[in-house]
C-alpha cells in the first residue's frame, strides 16, 4: 500500500489529493483535508484521475500515421521525424510556416508551461495560437490597460466578501475560474449565509442553488446592464473610490460615458428591469465588503472586452478594489509579475492577423483566425501546425471548417494522450505521461486563487522507461528543430541539459523561484520558502489570506490605474448601435418567439472537462448531457415537444440533438453543451458511444469581440426545426 499526496491538474480549483495505491493500482482518491487551498474538497472527476491512467485507448507510444491506418515508432524516431518534417516545411516556406497552437491543459501541467516557451523559441515561429482566444482573452486585454499587466485581472476575496455579483459564471459546475478555490460552493454558501450571492445568466444553472437571487440576462447584453450600473452610480452620488482614487485615472471619462446608459435604456435588451438595475448598483456602493466577478459567460461575446472593463470599473468606482472582501490581487510565491523578462507585460495589436487583420496579444493571434490562415493561399500562408494538449477540431468556432483545414496541412504534429477529433488529421502523435505520473506546482494558478498558499506533490507512480513526459517530448523537439547559429546552439544546449538532468532541473528552477520570490529568503522576501519547505510541508503552506498590494503591484508606465483606455471606451457606439440602434433587435418578448432567432449558448457539467473526458465510464453514466435546453414558449412556438430529436441550424451548419424542454433558460435562449461531438474514426471508446454533437459546428469563426479577437460563442443566432418537419 502506498500513500501519496497530490494535485488534480483538471481544473482551476486544483484540489489537494489524497492517494492511495497498491502496486502500480490505485486504490482510493479522496480530497486532502489539510490543504490550505481547497481543504479536502474534491469532485467526480478527481476520482476520473485512476481511469485516465489506465485508460486503455490512452496512448502510449508515438504513432505514425499513414493514409487512415497508424503504426508505432520509438521516440528517438518519431521525434526525429517530425523535427524533419517541420524542418522542411520552414526551409521552404519560412519559420513563420509552422503555427503552435497551445490547448487548455498546458496551464495544468507543470513541466510542459516549463518547456513550451523553449520550444518555440527553438521552432522561431511567430504564428502563435492558444486556447486564450476562445476563453479569458478579453479579461486580459482589459486588465492590460488598466493595471498594466495581463495577469492583473483581480478575484473576489471569497472568504470575506458579503455581496458577490456574478456575471456569466457557474461555479457549481466549474469550481471557478478565474478565481482557484476548491469547495468553492461551500463558500458561495457561506457567503450567502452572511451576505448575498446574485447571478446574472441567461440559465438558472447549477448554481443558482447556491445564490441569494437569480436574473435572466439576454446573451452578449452585460456591459449594457453594467454601464447602466454605473449610471445609477454616478446620477445617485454612490461612487467612492476609497485609496484607489489616489492614483487612479480617468474617472471622469467613465461618469461621461455613463450618462448614455440609463437604465430604462438598457432594461428591454438586457432583460433586467431598471428598478433591479437600480437596486443591484445601490446594493454594491452601501455593501461594505462587495466584489463583482465576471466569466466565460462575458468573455466569449460580442462584446468581451467591453464587458470584463465593465467588471473593473464597478469594483474600482465603488470602492471595491485591493480591499479585504472586494476584489483583490493574489501574491503568488512564484510570482510572474517578478519574472519580469520572462512574462513580461503583452504587447497588444502590435501586429494583425494576415487574412482579416485581427490583433495579436502576447505574440499569439486569436485561434478564430486559424482555419483561414491554413486555407488562404499566399505569402505567409500556414502550411503545418504543433498541437500541445489542444483540441480545436472541437474546441474554436465553426468546427467543420478546422477539421477541413487540419485535413489539409502539410505537416501536423499532435502531443496528446488521445487519437482524437484533432489528432486523427495528424501525421505524428506524441503522447505524454498521465497526470499521476508527474509532479505538479501551479506556476499558473496561484495568480488567480482566493488564498495565498503553495504546494508542491511529486509523481504518484514513476513514469515507464518508455513513457515520456510532456516537458521530455517538448524538449526532444526543440533540440531537434532549433536553428543553426549561435542562437540555435543556446536553446540545443539548454534542451539537452533539460533532458539530462530530469525533473531534478524542474526542482531546482522552482527552488530559485521561491527563494527569490517574495516569500522567499531573498534578496528582497519576507519568508523562509524554499522547495526544502514544501517538502516539509506536503500538504501545502498556507500563506493567509489575500493582502492589499496596491499601488505596488501595479505594472502602469506612471503607476496609477487608467480606469478609461481610450480604445475600450471607442468600441461603446459598436455597442449601441448594435444592440440598442434602430437595427437591432429589441426586446425578445415584444414579438413573436418566432420573428426572432433563438439565441445559443453552451454550458459545462460537473462531471465533464470540456472536449476530452469523455472516455471515463464511471463520469459518462447517467442521463444524455448533450441535450439542446429550450423554454417552454419557444418550444410551444415551435410545435415541439421534450424529447423530440430537433435539427439545429445557423449560418455555418447544422446538428441534431435531443430537445430539453425546461423554464430554466431564457425565452429566446438555447443551451447547448460544447466539446461533444466524437465522431470518426477515433479511439475513444466510451467517448465515442456518448458522442454527442458539437456545438461548434453552429458557432461562427467571424463572430468575434473585435478588441481581443476573441470568439463570440454567446448568442450565435439559430433557428431549430423538428427533425422531421
Ligand atoms: N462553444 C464553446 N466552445 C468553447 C468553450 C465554450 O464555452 N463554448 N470553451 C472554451 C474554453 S474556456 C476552452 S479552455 C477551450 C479548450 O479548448 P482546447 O484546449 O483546445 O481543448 P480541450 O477540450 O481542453 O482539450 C485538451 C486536449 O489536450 C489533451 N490533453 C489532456 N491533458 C493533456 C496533457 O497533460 N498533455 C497533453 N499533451 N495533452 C493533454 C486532450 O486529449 C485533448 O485533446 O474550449 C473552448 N471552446
Ligand atoms: N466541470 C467542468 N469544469 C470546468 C470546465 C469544464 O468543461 N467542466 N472547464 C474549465 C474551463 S476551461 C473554464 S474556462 C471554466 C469556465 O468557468 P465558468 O465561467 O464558471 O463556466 P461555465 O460553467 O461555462 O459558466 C458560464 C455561464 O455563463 C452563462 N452565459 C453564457 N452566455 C452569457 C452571457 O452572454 N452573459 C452572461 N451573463 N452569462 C452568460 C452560461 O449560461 C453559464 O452558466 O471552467 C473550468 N471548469
Ligand atoms: S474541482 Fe474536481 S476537477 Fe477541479 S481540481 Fe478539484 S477535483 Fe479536480
Ligand atoms: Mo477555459
Amino acid at each position: 500500500m502506498g500513500h501519496h499526496l497530490s494535485t488534480c491538474p483538471l481544473c482551476e480549483a486544483s484540489c489537494g489529493l489524497k492517494i492511495e495505491t497498491d502496486g502500480p493500482r490505485v486504490v482510493r482518491i479522496e480530497g486532502d483535508p489539510d490543504d490550505p487551498l481547497s481543504r479536502g474538497h474534491l469532485c467526480p472527476k478527481a476520482v476520473a484521475l485512476q481511469d485516465l491512467h489506465t485508460d486503455p485507448d490512452r496512448l502510449r507510444r508515438p504513432l505514425l500515421r499513414d493514409g487512415s491506418t497508424h503504426r508505432e515508432l520509438s521516440w528517438d524516431e518519431a521525434l526525429d521525424l517530425a523535427a524533419k518534417r517541420l524542418g522542411r516545411v520552414q526551409k521552404d516556406h519560412g519559420p513563420d510556416a509552422v503555427a503552435t497552437y497551445l490547448g487548455n491543459p498546458v496551464i495544468h501541467n507543470l513541466g510542459a508551461m516549463v518547456m513550451t516557451p523553449l520550444f518555440i523559441e527553438a521552432l522561431g515561429t511567430r504564428s502563435r495560437f492558444s486556447a486564450a482566444s476562445i476563453d479569458q482573452l478579453p479579461q486580459m486585454v482589459a486588465a492590460l490597460p488598466l493595471f498594466g499587466h495581463q495577469l492583473l485581472v483581480p478575484v473576489p476575496d471569497l472568504e470575506r466578501t458579503d455581496l458577490l455579483l456574478l456575471f456569466g459564471a457557474n461555479p457549481a459546475a466549474s469550481n471557478g475560474s478565474l478565481m482557484t478555490a476548491g469547495g468553492v460552493t461551500d463558500r458561495l454558501d457561506a457567503i450567502k449565509a452572511r451576505g448575498r450571492v446574485v447571478l446574472l445568466d441567461p440559465r438558472r444553472t447549477e448554481s443558482t442553488r447556491h445564490a441569494s437571487e437569480h436574473h435572466f440576462i439576454r446573451p452578449g447584453s452585460d456591459a449594457l446592464a453594467m454601464l447602466a450600473m454605473l449610471h445609477v452610480l454616478f446620477a445617485e452620488g454612490l461612487t467612492r473610490l476609497g485609496k484607489v482614487g489616489a492614483f487612479t485615472d480617468g474617472v471622469a471619462d467613465v461618469e461621461a460615458v455613463a450618462r448614455r446608459f440609463p437604465p430604462e435604456r438598457v432594461a428591454a435588451r438586457t432583460g433586467i428591469s431598471a428598478d433591479t438595475i437600480r437596486r443591484l448598483a445601490r446594493e454594491l456602493a452601501t455593501t461594505e465588503r462587495a466584489a463583482v466577478y465576471g466569466r466565460i459567460g462575458v468573455s466569449i461575446q460580442a462584446y468581451g472586452t467591453l464587458a470584463a472593463w465593465c467588471v473593473f470599473a464597478l469594483n474600482i468606482v465603488t470602492g471595491h478594489l485591493d480591499v479585504p472582501g472586494g476584489v483583490m490581487f493574489p501574491t503568488p510565491a512564484i510570482d510572474a509579475l517578478r519574472l519580469g523578462r520572462f512574462y513580461p507585460p503583452a504587447r497588444y495589436a502590435t501586429r494583425k492577423s494576415r487574412v482579416r487583420g485581427l490583433p495579436d496579444f502576447a505574440d499569439e493571434f486569436p485561434v478564430a483566425a486559424l482555419a483561414e490562415e491554413i486555407e488562404t493561399p499566399g505569402e505567409g500562408q500556414i502550411r503545418a501546425l504543433v498541437t500541445v494538449a489542444g483540441n480545436p477540431a472541437l474546441s474554436v468556432p465553426n468546427g467543420r471548417r478546422m477539421q477541413r483545414a487540419l485535413a489539409s496541412l502539410e505537416v501536423f504534429i499532435a502531443i496528446d494522450p488521445y487519437l482524437n477529433e484533432t489528432t486523427r488529421h495528424a501525421d505524428l502523435i506524441l503522447p505524454p505521461t498521465s497526470p499521476l505520473e508527474r509532479p505538479h506546482y501551479d506556476l499558473a494558478l496561484y495568480h488567480f486563487a482566493v488564498r495565498n498558499t503553495a504546494r508542491y506533490t511529486p509523481a504518484v507512480f514513476a513514469r515507464d522507461a518508455d513513457a515520456r513526459h510532456d516537458w521530455e517530448i517538448l524538449a526532444g523537439l526543440a533540440e531537434r528543430v532549433a536553428p543553426k547559429g549561435a542562437r540555435g546552439l543556446g536553446l540545443k544546449l539548454a534542451a539537452k541539459a533539460a533532458t539530462r538532468l530530469g525533473l531534478d532541473r524542474v526542482d531546482r528552477i522552482l527552488d530559485l523561484a521561491l527563494r527569490t520570490g517574495p516569500r522567499g529568503s531573498r534578496p528582497f522576501g519576507t519568508g523562509d520558502l524554499s522547495m526544502a519547505k514544501l517538502r516539509e510541508h506536503p500538504h501545502g503552506v498556507d500563506l493567509g489570506p489575500l493582502e492589499e498590494t496596491l499601488p505596488g503591484r501595479l505594472r502602469t508606465a506612471n503607476r496609477r490605474i487608467q480606469l478609461a483606455p481610450r480604445f475600450i471606451l471607442d468600441d461603446l457606439p459598436r455597442l449601441e448601435r448594435e444592440l440598442l440602434g434602430p437595427e437591432a433587435p429589441r426586446d425578445a418578448h415584444a414579438q413573436t418567439p418566432l420573428e426572432l432567432p433563438l439565441e445559443l449558448i453552451g454550458r459545462r457539467h460537473l462531471r465533464s472537462n470540456n472536449s476530452w473526458l469523455h472516455n471515463s465510464q464511471r463520469l459518462m453514466k447517467g442521463k444524455p448531457r448533450c441535450t439542446l435546453m429550450m423554454h417552454p414558449d419557444d418550444a410551444t412556438a415551435r410545435l415541439l415537444v421534450h424529447g423530440d430529436e430537433v435539427r439545429i441550424t445557423s449560418r455555418r451548419g447544422e446538428v441534431v440533438a435531443p430537445l430539453e424542454v425546461t423554464a430554466d433558460v431564457m425565452p429566446g435562449v438555447v443551451s447547448l453543451p460544447h466539446g461533444f461531438g466524437h465522431h470518426g474514426p477515433i479511439r475513444m471508446r466510451v467517448a465515442s458511444t456518448h458522442a454527442g454533437v458539437s456545438q461548434n459546428e453552429l458557432t461562427d469563426e467571424l463572430r468575434v469581440d473585435p478588441l481581443s479577437g476573441n470568439a463570440a460563442f454567446s448568442g450565435t443566432p439559430v433557428e431549430v426545426h423538428a427533425i422531421n418537419g
